[in-house]
């Protein structure tokens, strides 16, 4: 196959995905560029190299000019910025802007948005992670298509070797003689040869390069568990590490590279654990199991019912690049305590469309238009609103660790899961470095034994636009920028401190196929 066509069809061979969650590959986020209240969603592209789709709403009617450039997260690439391109704005709304911009090459990213109108000029970073996740086979009609055209170039250069061999020296009408017959078989039969080994070592080549970026592509790791007494025993799977396979130097980059021992804190936590009973998804669990060796995570459950759960560790490596471990257990009744302030969760919950139940007779409202249906890939801003038990906006909010909220988007078959913040549904450790702050900072803070401290020094840096009361406390309503990838049945799970204590809301979700 000539290098033009492997190129391109390699071009069409390994779609990609972001990896913030499982089956949710966009980038929703909701942030300010200086004065600029700014909703961005960021499709990345299917292969890479490849276009990421940017959309950028602005919460205002003052800004006249987008522009946007795509960077690194960490490490050199992140300092050379090439030239912004600008952003397309709507004819239909004149605050909404859109652009596309190339990604390269795999790995954690940033989009930077300047903002600029009335108020002066703004800037903000949105983290992306581009990575292949499969490797799709060609298309049967595609390769059929090439075998056949393949063919004929073939048997093309073959006879027309032979007809030079043979028929060169002809005078117009004279037949060839007996030698040239031969001569012209001689010229076939050698061009045939050669073609032929030509293309074995192209197959060959090509199955090296094949299998090469396969082993590059990324697998959803697995993690392991076990039950010992009350304790719950993690050990994570890293299937994506650096491998020499099929005895090449794969070529990965520093940055691209995958080990257990580069974890970052996330909102204060090394990993943040979701346990969902299936299939009724009425016991929900948000744990935060400590550290034990590279790799090993371990930490007492609270008193939970049995039964089957499927299990989602969060964690997010020293690149800002994120990973949901998943995997499954069967629990017995366990009868234990919350090994920590941040853990959280609730036994028996009944998830509602609309108004979901609270302790004390509070009540959390989704605040949704009513008779529209929610459709797949679109932003939505989900907002929820708390009430005390006479209907009035509830007060006594807190943040709970550093944020307004917290939510988790799955679909009831546990394909699609996503756990999203007021600020989006990028990580947060993400959104530091793309903001060129150091999230392992916070770790020394846990290492020497200030965990708990409810991510304080953080919260700053995680403010969004949920809006704070006069005492920086967060107010009545959290909201959470996301996107449904997949049309199916949904549960959201919204999570919120109020006097002390976290609660918990459930509601169900329809989503059709947009
Ligand atoms: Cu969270």
């Amino acid at each position: 196959m000539p290098k033009k066509t492997f190129l391109l069809v390699a071009l069409f061979l390994f779609p990609t995905m972001c990896l913030a969650h499982v089956g949710s590959p966009d980038v929703y986020f909701d942030g300010y560029a200086g004065p600029y209240h700014l909703l961005v969603t960021i499709r990345p592209p299917s292969v890479v190299p490849g276009v990421a789709q940017i959309q950028v709403r602005c919460v205002c009617n003052d800004i006249s000019q987008v522009e946007i450039l795509p960077l690194r997260l960490s490490g050199r690439g992140s300092q050379f910025s090439p030239t912004p391109d600008v952003a397309q704005r709507s004819s239909a709304d004149p605050q909404v802007f859109s652009g596309n911009l190339w990604i390269m090459v795999r790995g954690g990213w940033k989009v930077q948005i300047n903002a600029e109108g009335q108020q002066g000029k703004g800037e903000l970073a949105v983290p992306v992670s581009a990575v292949s996740l499969t490797s799709a086979g060609m298309k049967k009609s595609l390769g059929a298509l090439l075998l056949l055209l393949g063919i004929c170039l073939v048997a093309g250069m073959v006879s027309i070797i032979g007809a030079a061999n043979r028929d060169a020296s002809l005078e117009p009408r004279q037949s060839p003689s007996f030698d040239q017959r031969q001569r012209g078989k001689v010229g076939m039969i050698i061009t045939a040869a050669l073609i032929a080994l030509a293309l074995y070592g192209e197959s060959k080549w090509w199955g090296v390069e094949a299998s090469a970026d396969a082993e590059k592509s990324y697998k959803i790791p697995h993690v392991e568990s076990s039950l010992a007494g009350d304790v719950l025993q993690l050990h994570l799977a890293n299937p994506n590490a650096r491998t020499q396979a099929s005895g090449k130097e794969m070529r990965w980059n520093d940055d691209e590279q995958i080990q257990l021992g580069d974890l970052v804190p996330d909102h204060g936590h090394l990993m943040h654990l979701f346990l969902v009973r299936t299939p009724d998804m009425k016991s929900f669990w948000h744990l935060h199991p400590e550290p034990a060796g590279t790799g090993d995570f371990a930490g007492s459950l609270p008193s939970i019912p049995p039964g089957h759960y499927r299990i989602f560790a969060d964690i997010v490596h020293a690149t800002g690049f994120p990973e949901t471990e998943i995997g499954e257990i069967d629990l017995p009744a366990v009868s234990g305590k919350p090994a920590g302030a941040d853990d959280a969760g609730v036994a028996d919950l009944s998830a509602s469309e609309k108004v979901s139940q609270l302790t004390d007779g509070y009540r959390m409202v989704w605040e949704r238009p009513d008779s529209a249906p929610l459709k797949s890939k679109q932003p939505i801003l989900f907002r929820f609103r708390m009430e005390d038990r006479n209907g009035k906006a509830a007060t006594g909010l807190e943040n709970y660790m550093g944020m307004a909220g917290h939510a988790v988007f799955m679909r009831t078959d546990g394909q699609v899961f996503a756990h999203v913040h007021p600020a989006g549904s990028v990580s947060m450790a993400a959104t530091q470095l793309a903001r060129g702050e150091n999230p392992a900072k916070e770790m020394d803070m846990t290492m020497s034994g200030m965990h708990g401290m409810d991510g304080t020094a953080p919260a700053q840096a995680m403010s969004s636009s949920s809006a704070a009361g006069p005492s920086g406390l967060p107010s009545a309503e959290v909201t959470f920028p996301f996107g449904f990838s997949q049309p199916g049945e949904y549960r959201i799970f919204v999570q919120i401190k109020r006097a002390g204590h976290v609660e918990t809301g459930s509601f169900v979700a329809h989503v059709v196929d947009n």
